[in-house]
């Protein structure tokens, strides 16, 4: 495996997406594409003023916390994922409704209905992901893998990842290794960045070859993509840009969930704490619990390296983050 995965790479080496956008309303389409792909493309799926709602709370709780100054540019030392100081952002944001209602948008929830057309109902994990990733740290980019080991369960999960701005591949998108679903879990081992985990893909890239795609992408665009398909983050490589994006997931309700998917990311707050300023009977609150028989599991059988968690927090190399 290639040591450094986020220099290999630039943005010339990547082939666009294939666009779905016109099959978003035709669940047989939607499932050849998924079969061969692995990951649908579906631009400008959700309106921009509602991403932009989520981008802007978003980007007050930054300026509050001095992450970014009053143009939304970024203030002070890169934050990195999970390391110190990482939860005076991320906490607020885990509390705050808009972020959590974009999972159920009824755009996003009619295409992923469709694709998972069949199912009695549709989960909508209640475990969804904020990333804020700043310029100056391209050693943290999230490395190539796989969702699985990260969310266990069922694989037929589907991860929902849009950016909550405009965002040209400099910004650093989402690359996606197509095709790669069809070859099961591959070999992982720890790495540095979010999930902490680099799957292996030399053989299949190698011997079928597969090709990576990714492109400028807008608010509004969504990624739909299984739990076995390989994607990686291109990294930020601006000077004053935030990177802003949302990762959903959704699963047909009767296949099992592991319990922590139905957790808040990380673990750290509790649901009464996440609701602590929320409407009372509002909707939102413990959706999950009103759905009928939920087979919630302790695992799905793939373990993940042992130093995975200690990777995913690992110093950067020397001058890196103090270059900016
Ligand atoms: O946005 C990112 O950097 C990572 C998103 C991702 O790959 C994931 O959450 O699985």
């Amino acid at each position: 495996m290639k040591e450094d995965t986020n220099e290999e790479m630039n943005e010339d080496t990547y082939l666009p997406y294939r666009d779905s956008s016109g099959s978003a309303d035709d669940a047989t389409a939607l499932h050849a594409r998924m079969a061969e792909d692995g990951y649908l493309f579906l631009p400008g799926l959700l309106p921009g003023e509602s991403v932009a709602a989520v981008r802007d709370a978003v980007l007050g709780l930054c300026r509050d916390a001095g992450w970014a100054d009053a143009a939304g540019r970024p203030a002070g030392r890169p934050r990195l994922e999970g390391q110190e100081g990482w939860w005076e952002v991320y906490d607020p944001l885990q509390k705050t409704r808009a972020f959590h209602a974009l999972a159920h948008h009824p755009r996003l929830l009619g295409a992923v209905a469709r694709l998972l057309s069949g199912a009695p109902a549709v989960l909508v994990h209640p475990r969804n992901i904020g990333r804020i990733t700043f310029p100056g740290a391209t050693h943290f980019t999230t490395p190539a893998h796989q969702d699985f080991p990260l969310i266990q369960g069922t694989p037929d999960t589907y991860t929902a990842w849009l950016p909550l701005a405009d965002c040209p591949m400099r910004l650093g998108g989402l690359a996606m290794l197509r095709g790669s679903h069809r070859f099961g879990m591959l070999p992982m081992r720890p790495a540095v960045g979010p999930g902490g985990v680099e799957a292996d893909t030399r053989a299949i890239e190698r011997e079928e070859g597969l090709t990576w795609h990714a492109q400028d992408l807008k608010a509004g665009d969504v990624l739909l993509f299984h739990s076995h398909t390989v994607h990686r983050a291109l990294p930020n490589r601006t000077a004053d840009g935030l990177r802003l994006s949302a990762d959903y997931r959704y699963q047909d309700a009767s296949a099992p969930v592991v319990a922590h998917s139905l957790e808040p990311h990380y673990g750290r707050l509790s649901w009464e704490q996440v609701y602590a300023d929320w409407p009372e009977g509002d909707d939102l609150r413990y959706y999950w619990r009103r759905l009928p028989g939920l087979a919630v599991v302790e695992h799905g059988g793939v373990r993940l390296p042992a130093q995975a968690a200690v990777a995913a927090v690992a110093a950067p190399p020397a001058g890196e983050v103090a270059a900016r």
